[in-house]
């Protein structure tokens, strides 16, 4: 790669890496137009040093989704299907009782967390979310239950009778047991890919607004970012500079903040833009290095193996990525291996093999990144 180039064409970026300088948008489009990869990576896993050393983090979690009945039908997404209350079809919604079995089966296996999401079911009221996170929290009171979406969080305010305020739902949650909010939904913050891909979903606006409300009440949560569908890399770099501004604000003022960031590969098979390529391994990799480059306020920058695959998620965490996300088990939103099954799993021994064959200390830490 980029043999014939002129060497040195990120001489500038790199200085500023170096100096510990902020990126411009400028800065970011230049390094995902380069092909000087070698250089990319090297000052990504500079920063990723800095930060962490050579530890690579990973946790024991176990993913459930409760429901893939959603009232949306966003065209990047396989995973939603329609409201059948005939049960026919491939719907599904699981019972309180099936979701705390699943927990507390993870808990007994060591998990530390749980990570919990679906779609914007129909007809389920609030109350079947508090007494989700209340079952899972008397069965299970050590396991962290990180939950919903800010998508979610806005469709529970509008549930609610009389409607709630994002606040309101948020310390209902949390009196009922919710640690922490992950990242999804965010997409990319750009009203042209919005009306494009997404259009009937909430925009940035409201997505900003449940994590402002998080971390002002000092819940901690995630970010996203969906990228290699219809975003150009401009768009993605904007959507990393919102993430930033936000969590200067949020560092400057509020009781939390975000931990990560998740760069989520567009994988095309199934949803409405399956003639789209999604991205190739090389785009993976630019976008997880420079994710963590233009973020110089986050802490982490997870490559879920999930969305990434094990191997290039195991060659990340030498562009600039330290944490691999967790066990899993079963994951319903992307199938990206293993032959259309949701059975999505890598043991602890499979997680610490990847890491330390990457040349990288393996540390279990737990949903807010401290060591287990
Ligand atoms: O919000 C949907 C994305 C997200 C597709 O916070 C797709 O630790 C790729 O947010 N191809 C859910 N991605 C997953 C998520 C997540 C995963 C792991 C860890 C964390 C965290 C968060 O998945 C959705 C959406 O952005 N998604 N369809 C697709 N076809």
């Amino acid at each position: 790669m980029g043999q014939n180039r002129p060497t040195g064409e990120l001489a500038d970026i790199a200085a500023k890496v170096a100096g510990g300088e902020r990126l411009s948008h400028a800065d970011g489009v230049r390094l995902m137009e380069s092909n000087d990869i070698h250089t990319l990576g090297a000052m990504a896993n500079q920063v990723r040093e800095r930060l962490h050393g050579r530890n690579a983090y990973y946790n024991v979690n176990r993913h459930i989704n409760y429901s893939n009945y959603c009232v949306l039908r966003c065209k990047f997404c396989a995973f939603y299907r329609p409201y059948d209350k005939s049960g026919g079809g491939d719907g599904y919604e699981l019972s309180l009782e099936e979701i705390t079995s699943r927990a507390t089966e993870a808990y007994e296996h060591g998990a530390t967390e749980v990570h919990i999401v679906g779609g914007l079911h129909p007809t389920l009221p609030f109350s079947f979310y508090t007494d989700m996170c209340r079952a899972i929290r008397a069965a299970c009171p050590k396991l962290h239950i990180k939950a919903f979406t800010a998508i979610e969080i806005i469709h529970f305010t509008r549930i609610s009778k009389p409607r709630v305020t994002i606040s309101e739902v948020l310390c209902a949650l949390r009196d009922a047991g919710l640690g922490s909010l992950p990242g999804g939904g965010a997409e990319i913050f750009d009203d042209r890919v919005h009306d494009e891909v997404f259009t009937n979903k909430v925009g940035e606006a409201e997505w900003f607004d449940v994590h402002r409300a998080a971390h002002e009440l000092g819940i901690f949560t995630n970010a996203t970012m969906l990228y290699g569908h219809v975003e150009t890399q401009a768009e993605r770099i904007g959507h990393l500079i919102k993430l930033r501004d936000h969590q200067d604000e949020s560092m400057a003022s509020r009781k939390a903040k975000f931990n990560c960031i998740v760069p989520l590969s567009f994988i095309p098979a199934g949803s409405a833009l399956d003639h789209l390529p999604g991205p190739n391994g090389l785009e993976d990799l630019k976008t997880l290095a420079i994710s963590r480059l233009m973020l110089d306020n986050f802490p982490h920058v997870k490559a879920f193996w999930i969305m990434q695959s094990a191997k290039l998620a195991q060659v990340s965490l030498n562009w600039g990525v330290d944490d691999i996300d967790g066990t899993v088990v079963y994951y319903d939103i992307t199938k990206r291996e293993g032959g259309g099954t949701t059975h999505q799993e890598l043991g602890v021994d499979a997680l610490k093999r990847l890491i330390r064959e990457a040349d990288c200390v393996p540390v279990e830490r737990d949903t807010l990144y401290q060591p287990v």
